[in-house]
């Protein structure tokens, strides 16, 4: 059977209810923060991430002729009024490629603190997108979605495209579309999340974007160094240098943040606990073991080799209480049964 057969002739995973489709949350390396202007939400600064196997986002999708207007159920509740517009927005998108007039019926469970920085919006977006597209029988290439594909899961969420794939993953800035990053053999991290707040957060990244874009005057610097670490990290990830990955990891989160509390107002995502936590593995980052990212949120993800992932998690409990280990994870799939 030749490349493209086998790629385009999965049928979609159709059950009674519907089409399922999973998606991993994924942890930026060389951070997005930064858009462009337009109405496709395309990103000022390209992007690197690693998707993990979990947590992440589980939507079912069903076009339902019955329906006159569309429904989202998120976690067993009716979804808030802001989400259900974002979910349409991607429903409409989807049937405009497909010709498809009918409604549509989501539920979706997120295995991810909603909203408190861990990157719910991007497995949700992904998830949800995937599961919209195959519902209205469209075809998928999990190692080359459709870019009509990525630019509706990225009008939706600027993140989300990187979930589309599994592993390590790109957004090139020029196009906001999402590319696999060539990676060592064996190169195997873990990323070890230290939940150090709980509750959502008070500012959106889009509004903390926006706000660094027009106040921060750190932001042509932000837009003028990122693409040497996006450089450097793919690099890294070629050559399994986990210390140059690591650095360069640390360096694109520091600017980031640093940018973000220069703006007007001033934007801290950090908690009492997000430095509790950085301290507690002071050591193990000089002796370039562990490397920290944090995002828009106050958690901190520590990257480091396997066989480090149970001491860094001690330490990381000790300091702050709830941790999660996780590894890389496969891109956004359809899997059988409900949300
Ligand atoms: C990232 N973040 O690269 C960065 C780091 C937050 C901090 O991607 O406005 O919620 O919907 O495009 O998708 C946040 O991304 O933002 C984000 P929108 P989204 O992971």
């Amino acid at each position: 059977m030749c490349e493209i057969e086998t790629r385009c002739v999965v049928p979609p995973a159709h059950s009674a209810q519907g089409v399922t489709v999973e998606a991993g949350i994924n942890i930026a390396l060389v951070k997005y923060w930064g858009k462009r202007p337009g109405r496709d939400n395309l990103p000022a600064v390209g992007s690197l991430s690693l998707t993990l196997a979990a947590p992440g986002t589980r939507t079912e999708v069903v076009f339902d002729a019955s329906l006159t207007a569309d429904t989202f159920e998120l976690n067993g509740e009716p979804g808030a009024e802001e989400t259900l517009e974002k979910v349409g927005g991607v429903l409409d998108d989807v049937r405009a490629v497909a010709g498809l007039a009918t409604r549509a019926r989501v539920r979706s469970h997120n295995s991810v603190p909603t909203a408190a920085g861990l990157a719910s919006s991007a497995s949700g977006m992904a998830a949800l997108g995937l599961a919209a597209w195959r519902a209205a029988g469209l075809p998928h290439d999990p190692a080359a979605p459709d870019v009509r594909l990525v630019d509706l899961v990225r009008r939706g969420s600027g993140s989300a495209p990187r979930s589309l794939l599994g592993g390590f993953a790109r957004i090139d800035r020029a196009t906001g579309r999402v590319h696999p990053v060539e990676t060592a053999p064996g190169f195997d991290l873990s990323l070890v999340v230290a939940l150090t707040a709980a509750g959502p957060k008070d500012t959106s990244s889009r509004q903390g974007m926006r706000d660094s874009e027009r106040t921060s005057p750190y932001y042509a610097a932000w837009i003028d160094t990122h693409e040497a670490d996006l450089d450097a990290a793919r690099r890294a990830i070629a050559e399994g240098d986990f210390a140059a990955l690591g650095e360069t990891m640390e360096h694109s989160t520091l600017k980031m943040h640093a940018l973000m509390l220069a703006n007007r107002p001033p934007l801290r995502y950090w908690a009492p606990r997000t430095l509790a936590a950085l301290d507690a593995l002071a050591d193990l980052r000089a002796a370039g073991r562990a490397f920290c990212t944090m995002d828009a949120g106050p958690h901190v993800k520590a990257l480091c080799r396997r066989e480090d992932e149970e001491r860094v998690a001690e330490r990381l409990r000790a300091a702050v209480g709830e941790v999660l280990i996780c590894h890389p994870g496969a891109g956004a799939r359809e899997v059988e049964g409900a949300p």
